[in-house]
């Protein structure tokens, strides 16, 4: 068996943003045509009335403050709301494979190693822009390394289940060196015309190589990984090849994101604080020394309660790293972006936690240590 350290990472950050001001005034003016086309219908009380949304609830409710977009144009135009990504021929590298690319390239180019050295490439999402061929196929050619690749989807959670799969080949002895790749484009099935939702994600890919310590030079040791996963219908995308067999469902609310939050809140807090701490124990390793937690970025006040679970105190903000402030969540990527962006202080020795969670509900828990 063969120890895994975490060698890289990398980050792509879309050029296009929109501030939580942007995204309220489009939504609201949506708000303002919809009751005025329905107007006979509200009146006649068939119909509600949309409530409009504000900047103080949802950075009060979760933390965002903006998101980067691959498309901002369409998020705020109130005729549209979506990102407007036009189709590409299937010759040229497609949207979410080229921003995992990207990521990948910032990733390689930190490791200072050849593509040539990855074994083998997991593309790590929410969601694919397609069936097949599979994401991490085309990534692999386009970084032309050789091996093989496959694409996961654990929701939020598929970065650090993507670094447990790369550990475990890395331990068997399949790879020399794993790509995980999470290139997530959440704004192509987010419902900016949701209310309680249209805020929630932003765009964004990162990169993770995981490579054999003996092969290793610096990095970052994995002390342990851990999964977790628990069947649950509060965070849910019915989206599928299936929809179309089913007349009368198209364009349905449930065939993009949808959730119930606050279950969410309720019932994810408690399974990971005491997933963290459990696997922490078994490693031998006391939580409240960790110097750094890296969480899954989806709601300020559900990070503050997991760390302060954690930790058994409240946590610094050097603690407990927030970006989705600027970034929103953007599903598996967030934990990554948060490591990515905070490690530089590390000491040799000194150990984190890498920890994602979401639908599923599914979780993953990875513990770092500098060498
Ligand atoms: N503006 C103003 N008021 C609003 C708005 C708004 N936009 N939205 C809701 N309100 C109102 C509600 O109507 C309600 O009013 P009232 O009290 O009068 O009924 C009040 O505000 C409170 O509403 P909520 O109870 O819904 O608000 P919360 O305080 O619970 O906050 C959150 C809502 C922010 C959604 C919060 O519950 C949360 O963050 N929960 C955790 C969610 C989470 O972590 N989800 C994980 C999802 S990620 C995942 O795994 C999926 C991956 C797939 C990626 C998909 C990409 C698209």
């Amino acid at each position: 068996m063969h120890a895994a350290v975490i060698a890289a990472t990398g980050l792509f950050t879309p050029a296009e943003r929109v501030t939580n001001a942007e995204l309220v005034e489009a939504y609201n003016a949506f708000v303002e045509i919809h009751n005025t086309r329905h107007a006979a219908e509200i009146a006649a009380g068939e119909m509600e009335a949309l409530a409009p949304s504000s900047v103080e609830f949802i950075e009060k409710a979760s933390g965002i403050k903006s998101r980067y977009v691959m498309n901002r144009s369409g998020v705020v135009d109130p005729e549209v709301m979506h990102p407007l990504i036009p189709e590409r021929s299937n010759d040229d590298l497609s949207v979410m494979a080229e921003i995992g690319v990207a990521a990948a390239k910032d990733a390689i180019s930190r490791w200072g190693k050849d593509a040539s050295q990855i074994d083998a490439v997991v593309c790590a999402a929410s969601n694919m822009q397609r069936a097949y061929p599979a994401m991490a196929i085309e990534i692999q050619q386009a970084l032309g390394i050789e091996g093989f690749g496959f694409d996961m989807n654990v929701a939020c959670s598929s970065a650090t289940f993507g670094i447990k799969t790369a550990a475990d080949y890395i331990a068997t002895g399949s790879a020399r060196a794993v790509l995980v790749v999470n290139p997530e484009i959440t704004s192509g099935h987010l419902n900016f015309r949701d209310r309680d939702s249209h805020f929630i994600f932003g765009d964004v890919a990162t990169a993770v190589i995981v490579e054999r310590a003996d092969q290793a030079s610096g990095g970052w040791d994995i002390l342990g990984t851990r999964l977790k996963t628990v069947f649950s219908n509060n965070i849910r995308n019915n989206f599928g090849f299936l929809n179309r067999t089913a007349p009368g469902s198209e364009g349905a609310a449930d065939k993009l994101f949808v959730q119930e939050g606050r279950k969410v809140f309720r019932e994810v807090v408690p399974m990971v604080s005491e997933m963290i701490v459990t696997h922490a124990a078994d490693l031998g390793l006391d939580p409240a020394a960790l110097k750094r937690l890296w969480l899954h970025q989806a709601n300020i006040n559900m990070n503050d309660l997991i760390g302060r679970r954690v930790l058994g105190r409240d946590p610094t903000p050097e603690e407990n790293v927030i970006i989705l402030d600027e970034f929103a969540n953007t599903s598996s990527a967030g934990s990554i972006i948060a490591f990515h962006r905070s490690h530089e202080d590390f000491a040799s020795g000194e150990t984190g936690l890498i920890c994602s969670f979401g639908a599923g509900y599914s979780a993953g828990t990875v513990f770092v240590r500098k060498r």
